[in-house]
């Protein structure tokens, strides 16, 4: 960063802890410089023409215009600096962070779900595989709709609030909503990602700092939005494999639901009499409430990941 950067500092941009965050940085930087300039700019030939053009100079109106081309030019100017900045640096920056993900061998793969008003976490555990989830078992105490009855799930991590990640080491976040749309906002790693019941959207990052840094919800979720947020906190690997290890015993300790048992006045497992099944989903209705989904695929409902507190 070169010293032109106190811009940035000055709009409160918290400092840059991922690997793609300083050319995001950058951008923000130069649209601010430029667009100061154009304020001045367009704000001193404003005075220029109040004064120039003043009625007691100019009682008559001329109604030819400017005769140079010299605001053509600039004009001109401007339409470039500006597809430049969008074709030349914003959309390839985007492009990547939507289109090169690492390998998930190579990264910390999360399910992240939001709900009003907190955010879930669901990890693999020590086998590197998720077990399934399925929105017909999302419950208040299993947000994430994990089945339990999946052998892949007996070691899997849940969490909530609060997320562990390596330094320098990809997070892969796969992100839905259990209820309205949420966005999952991580300032200072430079993303952010709207989390959209239905859906599950990939976003990723690259952690190159250690500390606690804030989760917030980006988009106005309700009335306990204000509340909504977390924290990821980027560990040495010692410090990580502490943090899976306690989090691996709370999950043991804690009582899941059997994945049939549906509190009282929730609809019974399977779809909802009457709905219609969303584009590309599964045709047919699946009244058992049996997996559809192969071990290995990514769910195809979102559920949230949600915590025992
Ligand atoms: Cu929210």
């Amino acid at each position: 960063m070169n010293s032109l950067a106190f811009l940035n500092e000055l709009i409160g941009l918290p400092p840059n802890a991922s690997e793609h965050g300083y050319q995001i940085d950058h951008i923000i930087e130069f649209s601010h410089w430029f667009m100061g300039g154009l304020f001045v700019g367009w704000s001193a030939f404003f005075i220029y023409v109040l004064l120039r053009f003043r009625r007691s100079k100019h009682p008559v109106a001329d109604h030819e215009g400017v005769k140079s081309g010299i605001s053509t030019h600039l004009e001109f100017a401007v339409v470039l600096i500006e597809a430049v900045l969008l074709i030349g640096f914003a959309i390839p920056l985007w492009a990547k962070r939507v289109n090169s993900f690492p390998e998930d061998k190579d990264a910390i793969v999360v399910h992240v779900v939001g709900q009003q008003f907190n955010w879930n976490f669901h990890m693999p555990g020590p086998d590197g595989v998720f077990g399934r989830r399925d929105v017909s078992l999302v419950t208040n105490s299993n947000p994430m709709g994990i089945d339990y009855s999946d052998p892949a799930s007996k070691d899997d991590i849940t969490a909530g609030g609060e997320l562990h990640v390596l330094k320098d080491r990809p997070v892969i976040i796969e992100l839905s909503s259990k209820d309205v749309i949420h966005n999952f906002a991580l300032p200072h790693m430079r993303i952010a990602q709207d989390a959209i019941p239905g859906q599950i959207i990939p976003m990723w990052f690259k952690p190159i700092k250690t500390g606690t840094f804030e989760i917030v919800c980006g988009q106005l979720c309700g009335l306990g939005h204000y509340s909504m947020k977390g924290s990821v906190v980027v560990d040495e690997p010692a410090e990580y494999q502490t943090w899976l290890k306690e989090r691996a015993e709370l999950s043991k300790t804690e009582t899941v639901p059997a994945p049939t048992e549906r509190p009282p006045g929730e609809p019974p497992v399977g779809p909802t009499p009457g709905t219609v099944p969303p584009p590309g989903g599964p045709k047919t209705a699946n009244p058992s409430g049996e997996p559809d989904a192969k071990p290995g695929e990514a769910p195809k409902a979102p559920s949230p990941a949600a915590t025992p507190h």
